[in-house]
């Protein structure tokens, strides 16, 4: 498939998927769904990704949904929201989530509707100073999506969450983070670098041990503390049969450099 709405590359164990339709603002329409969706099938597929990092072109990070979209503008028949929601979104905060991988938001810009909420299934998200997260659903007689009803309040409290999702207003990434709702803001013209250093760090670190403390802090917030210990000693289990661990304490016991293979 070629690409037409989206930027993709992998260098050095980082795949690197930007959305690109700026003067849209990036915003959603099935064409590019479709090819967000192979570029993470063939990361996915691929042993060499280590990291995925998600971006954008232009001012914009992404406005959610194309409201011009031929599927979702309400015409003459009523448009079935639900059914753009489980083709699309639904896989694709999925899969960023499940993604065994670190997988690294960099917000260039306003992310709005489903595009606020794609970064918080993301698992280290960046921000231009200059960007902001508006839950605009409600202006348009919606609910957050793309997980944002379970994201917001496990973020920010349901206090803030229900204001945010309510009001809608503009909430500035300096404010995001101190919220909790990103991992950091980033001067904007530092964004890009920033953020691909972070990846080509995490790249060169225990993937598969990553990949495992991913799954288990997700599973803690709905688990109890001893489902919670017990998860803790499966996965440990599993980490310690691993090629990077054995590496990861040869080398501290060497005094040199660990090569970890990610595996
Ligand atoms: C857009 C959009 C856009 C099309 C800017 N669509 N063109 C899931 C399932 C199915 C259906 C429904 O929805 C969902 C989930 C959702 O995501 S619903 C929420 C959809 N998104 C929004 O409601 C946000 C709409 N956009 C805005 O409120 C503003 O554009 C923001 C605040 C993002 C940016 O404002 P400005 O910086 O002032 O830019 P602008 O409004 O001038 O936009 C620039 C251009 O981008 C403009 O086109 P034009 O031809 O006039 O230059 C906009 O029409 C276009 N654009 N968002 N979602």
């Amino acid at each position: 498939m070629s690409f037409e709405h989206i930027l993709f590359s992998i260098d050095a164990g980082v795949a690197l998927l930007s959305l690109n339709r700026p003067e849209q603002l990036n915003s959603f329409n099935g064409r590019m769904h479709e090819e967000v969706q192979e570029a993470l099938r063939l990361v996915r597929r691929s042993n060499d990704v280590r990291v995925l990092l998600l971006t954008a072109e232009g001012r914009g990070f992404c406005a959610g949904q194309d409201l011009a979209d031929r599927n979702v503008v309400p015409g003459a028949e009523a448009p079935d929201l639900g059914e753009s929601i489980e083709r699309y979104y639904n896989p694709l905060v999925h899969t960023l989530r499940d993604l065994p991988i670190p997988v690294i938001c960099a917000v260039n810009g306003v992310a709005a509707g489903a595009g606020a909420n794609i970064p918080l299934a993301c698992d280290l998200v960046l921000a231009a100073r200059s960007a902001s997260f508006i839950q605009a659903f409600c202006k348009i007689g919606l609910i957050p999506d793309s997980g944002g009803t379970y994201a917001l309040p496990r973020l920010v409290g349901m206090a803030r969450a229900k204001a945010l999702a309510m009001l809608g207003e503009r909430l500035s990434a300096e404010q995001a983070e101190q919220w909790g709702l990103i991992y950091r803001c980033v001067e904007d013209a530092e964004l890009r670098d920033e953020a691909i250093k972070l990846a080509r760090h995490l790249a060169t670190q225990p993937t598969y041990g990553l990949g495992l403390i991913k799954r288990s802090l997700h599973a803690s917030l709905d688990n109890s503390f001893e489902q919670q210990l017990t998860l803790e000693r499966d996965l440990q289990r599993l980490a310690g049969r691993s090629e990077d661990y054995r590496e990861g304490v040869s080398a501290f016991m060497a005094k040199r450099t660990a090569q970890f293979k990610g595996r």
